[in-house]
């Protein structure tokens, strides 16, 4: 099992093989660079426990919005800071999360407190994994679900810690 890093011929792995088994060493290198993460594995997962079938009664868009050049990284052009106030949800409702990258950069998002939902990927429906953070690439849409049945003050971020600590956060609050 080889991990190539994006973009590049450099990787490494991880040989799964019966005890005594002849292990060959293999190159450090692979033959072509590998092409930058999409989402054609995400539109191929499907929920084992999906969400049940329902409309959601709000819909958030999200556009994930930033700076590489700055490294200003910021959710609907807000630069998170402990004085910005959260997104009000009502317990018990069904959540969709509309998330479009408008940077350069894949950001992986990251919800507390619930597994949401892939529900829709560059504006095609589907039934799609259940999960707590969902990568969405440069230029992309994804839209996620979820059941508002975890009552509290929920944490919304980048996964890449560096964005989420310049701003790319959020929070959701429902009692
Ligand atoms: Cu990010």
């Amino acid at each position: 099992m080889f991990f190539l890093l994006e973009g590049e011929r450099r990787r490494t792995g991880i040989i799964l093989a019966p005890p005594g088994a002849q292990i060959a060493r293999l190159s450090e290198t692979a033959d072509d660079a590998s092409p930058a993460l999409d989402l054609m594995l995400e539109a191929q997962r499907k929920a084992t426990t999906p969400l049940a079938a329902r409309k959601a009664v709000q819909v958030v868009p999200i556009d994930l919005t930033g700076d590489m050049a700055d490294y200003v990284w910021s959710i609907n052009n807000i630069v998170w800071n402990e004085k910005t106030p959260p997104i009000e949800l009502k317990s018990g409702e069904r959540v969709e999360l509309a998330m479009t990258n408008r940077t350069g950069m894949s950001q992986p998002m990251h919800l507390h407190g619930h597994t949401y939902q892939v529900v829709e990927i560059g504006g095609k429906r589907l039934d799609g994994a259940r999960r707590d953070t969902v990568l969405v690439p440069p230029g992309k849409q994804v839209v996620v679900a979820f059941d508002c049945n975890n009552p509290g003050h929920w944490a919304f971020h980048c996964h890449l810690l560096y964005h989420a600590h310049a701003g790319m956060f959020a929070s959701f609050k429902y009692s």
